[in-house]
């Protein structure tokens, strides 16, 4: 049984009101909400056991080491990971895409191709471009289709065997849109290509099998996952973490230090110089085992309720248009409302209490292909209610009148 009720109840935050109304809570793509027992594991950590890890012999460090690797444990087996040194700990998804687009710069030459989707966050076209500069590797295009679909028979065209690295999105954070990454993998490793899966917008919803998919890398962010900002994770197999030289020197990450020649420390401790984020990671596991609990069955399909109404509801309005209209994506809704300019729906609404994002959303690309320069977008979590899309509905068309 999902009770809602009870959901809300764990989530301190929805309780507040912004301008004098009930928090309407729809930029979850932005940033998830933090349930109570993430709170509560982040003060727990501060109020009885913060030190620094892998590091000391008194009890204190011990116990932060031990959280911490528990976490990495966990995280594990919810992305099933053959090892758990493939799990690496990040500061989010986009520190995970540049540690492997910059290790990429010592496997590719002039003239190899990368590819990478019409449909990405500059998080996951920027890192890649670098890469090109420093190479001179080419960067290939996946198109799309007014949809906001890709068009996989141009993915067709564009692999060889000079493709090295496929980068795409698991779901689009302007759009929605579920892109078919498993065919993305299989045909990008038929032509002997690397693949990372940004699965920022995706870990929400949808509990990922990197073994299943055969992901060389997969990218998260905990604060997508009901967890703290300022961690994440990049999952990558062995053999391809082997391969990539460390993207940051300093302390953890080394066997041995002379002036004369340093050797670098086994996975994961290769790509973790530093006093990583020991709270995040570990209230990072506790948002894995909360999400867990509820089921990602359960989520998805709430937010696939929530998505259906919410899509109908605003399709009532006249002039309005929603971009991205693929039968298969998560629970977002980006749309414009004839020539008005989003961010002054964006703005009216706030004032009713309801966040929604407004703009390219880092996706600019996107925004060109359909000739506009933004979107509204409101993006739910199973934690949202048909009541509150009511009250952004109305909200829509107050903002509508005033604007018009
Ligand atoms: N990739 C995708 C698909 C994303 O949606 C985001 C963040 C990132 C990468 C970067 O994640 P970060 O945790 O490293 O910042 N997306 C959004 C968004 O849609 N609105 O705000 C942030």
């Amino acid at each position: 049984m999902f009770d809602i009720d009870k959901i809300r109840a764990e989530f301190p935050i929805l309780k507040r009101t912004v301008n004098g109304k009930p928090l309407v809570y729809f930029d979850n793509a932005a940033t998830s909400q933090t349930p109570q027992v993430v709170i509560d594991a982040i003060v727990d950590y501060y109020s009885n056991y913060n030190a620094n890890i892998h590091r000391g012999v008194h009890t204190l460090s011990q116990e932060a080491t031990d959280k911490y690797e528990e976490a990495r444990l966990k995280l594990q087996q919810h992305f099933n990971a053959k090892k758990s040194h493939e799990i690496i700990f990040t500061s989010g998804t986009t520190h995970s895409i540049n540690i492997v687009a910059t290790g990429f710069s010592s496997l590719l030459k002039k003239g190899d191709e990368v590819i990478v989707s019409a449909l990405e966050h500059h998080s996951n076209i920027v890192p890649w471009q670098m890469l090109c500069e420093r190479t001179g590797a080419i960067l290939k295009v996946i198109p799309m289709s007014e949809e906001g679909e890709l068009l996989m028979n141009e993915y067709d065209v564009l692999l060889s065997e000079k493709t090295k690295v496929v980068f795409v999105n698991h779901v689009s954070n302007a759009l929605g849109t579920i892109n078919p990454i498993k065919e993305i993998i299989d045909k990008a490793h038929k032509v002997g290509a690397a693949v990372l899966i940004d699965g920022a917008q995706a870990c929400p919803h949808i509990k990922p099998d990197v073994q299943e998919l055969d992901a060389d890398f997969y990218v998260a962010s905990a604060h997508k996952i009901y967890g703290p900002t300022g961690v994440g994770i990049l999952y990558g197999k062995e053999e391809w973490l082997n391969k990539l030289p460390p993207y940051q020197g300093g302390g953890e990450m080394i066997k041995e230090v002379t002036f004369e020649k340093t050797t670098y420390a086994g996975l994961p401790h290769k790509f973790e110089a530093g006093t990583p984020n020991i709270c995040g990671g570990i209230a990072f596991g506790t948002a894995i085992d909360y999400a867990n609990a509820i089921g990602f069955d359960v989520i998805a399909k709430r937010e696939d309720e929530l998505l259906q109404y919410g899509t109908e509801k605003l399709l009532e309005i006249e002039g309005l248009r929603i971009y991205g209209t693929s039968a298969n994506k998560t629970a977002v809704i980006s749309f414009n409302l004839d020539s008005i300019h989003p961010y002054d729906i964006g703005t009216i609404i706030d004032k009713l209490g309801i966040a929604v994002r407004t703009g390219h959303h880092c996706a600019q690309p996107i925004m060109d292909f359909y000739k506009i320069p933004g979107t509204i977008r409101a993006s739910f979590s199973f934690y949202n209610t048909f009541e509150e899309i009511d009250l952004f509905v109305e909200a829509v068309k107050r903002a509508k009148v005033m604007l018009e």
